[in-house]
């Protein structure tokens, strides 16, 4: 029987999930509306008199600085990745007690201890961002090592697939791709709005657990046909063993349409996570920095939500473990 997460608090109340557009993406939300207008709708608008009121209208909402969140998901030049944006303003970041309890009661397997350091839930406002809409490719990595002269790392043990994601990298490797692309390694903040939208969801895909067939690639029956000792999502079938292409998952989109913000490879985040050491985001000499998301090797609730944090030292390489970029608003103003 599935089980279903209930509304966290600060959830807008009466709406539900599919109301939240958790799945149509945030791009899929600007082309609806750009698709309302054909040429024949213009035809037909112009024989009404309306579209001089429409010019107008426009003109308002420009002046009023209305549209300026509205940004068109764009391409990073320099490597192709598709970026979404993700507009300012507040988001739910981080998980109360109730959150926690609320984890374990829908997935029993879940160890409510690590995910102390989630608390507490609060408000954060950031500014607009672009976002990698999937995570860094093995192909876009390995053109990074052909321009710079960086050598390719050890492959996985299923060896390298030009559209899977980029595993086996440090954080510094992670980081020298992010400014040879012209864009930097989200921060905690950057990462779990990206996840999770406004609304305080649990999951990318919102609040339901175990998660619905096709939302994103974790440790499932068919990891369990090539590693027979694992413990998997028994009632879940991505048909990946272990990492997917990127982007394969498009139900599991986050609500700003950011793909495989729960599992394929963990990702690292800009952030330190020493623990003595929290404020001092980007040191260099952190010795842990933080990951975010959960990967093809994870199987529960406590892994697999966007509040999720977890470290690794920054010098290790993983074959569940790569990175996404983003690119600052404010930064291309400078
Ligand atoms: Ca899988
Ligand atoms: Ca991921």
């Amino acid at each position: 029987m599935r089980s279903f997460l209930p509304a966290p608090a600060g959830t807008v109340a009466g709406r539900t999930e599919h109301s939240l557009c958790g799945n149509t993406g945030y791009d899929s939300v600007v082309k609806g509306y750009a698709m309302r207008f054909s040429w024949s709708d213009r035809r037909a608008l112009c024989c009404c008199g309306l579209l001089p009121w429409l010019v107008l209208l426009g003109g308002a909402l420009l002046q009023s600085g209305a549209t300026q969140s509205l940004e068109q998901p764009r391409t990073n030049d320099r490597d192709g990745a598709r970026m979404v944006f993700v507009p300012e303003g507040p988001f739910i970041m981080g998980s109360s007690d109730a959150d926690i309890a609320a984890i374990t009661r829908a997935d029993p397997r879940s160890q409510p201890g690590l995910l102390a350091n989630e608390r507490p839930r609060r408000t954060v406002s950031l500014n607009g961002y672009w976002i990698y809409k999937t995570e860094v490719t093995v192909a876009q990595y390995r053109r990074f090592c052909s321009e710079t002269g960086r050598k390719m790392p050890e492959p996985p043990n299923w060896g390298w697939k030009d559209d899977h994601p980029m595993v086996n990298v440090a954080w510094s490797d992670a980081m020298a791709y992010a400014r040879w692309a012209g864009a930097d390694l989200p921060t905690e903040e950057e990462w779990e709005k990206a996840a999770r939208g406004a609304d305080g969801r649990f999951f990318a895909w919102g609040n339901t657990w175990p998660p619905p067939q096709g939302v994103g690639n974790f440790a499932d029956v068919t990891t369990k046909r090539k590693y027979r000792t694992w413990v998997v999502l028994d009632a879940y079938d991505d048909g990946y063993a272990e990492t997917a292409p990127v982007g394969a998952f498009p139900k599991g989109a986050s609500p700003y349409g950011v793909l495989d913000m729960a599992g394929n490879v963990w990702e690292w985040c800009a952030d330190s996570a020493d623990p003595q050491n929290r404020s001092s985001a980007n040191a260099q000499q952190a010795r842990f920095r933080s990951v975010r998301g959960g990967s093809w090797s994870n199987y529960g609730a406590d892994f697999l939500h966007a509040a999720r944090r977890h470290r690794k030292e920054a010098t290790e390489r993983d074959h569940n473990l790569g990175f996404r970029c983003v690119v600052r608003k404010d930064a291309e103003t400078r």
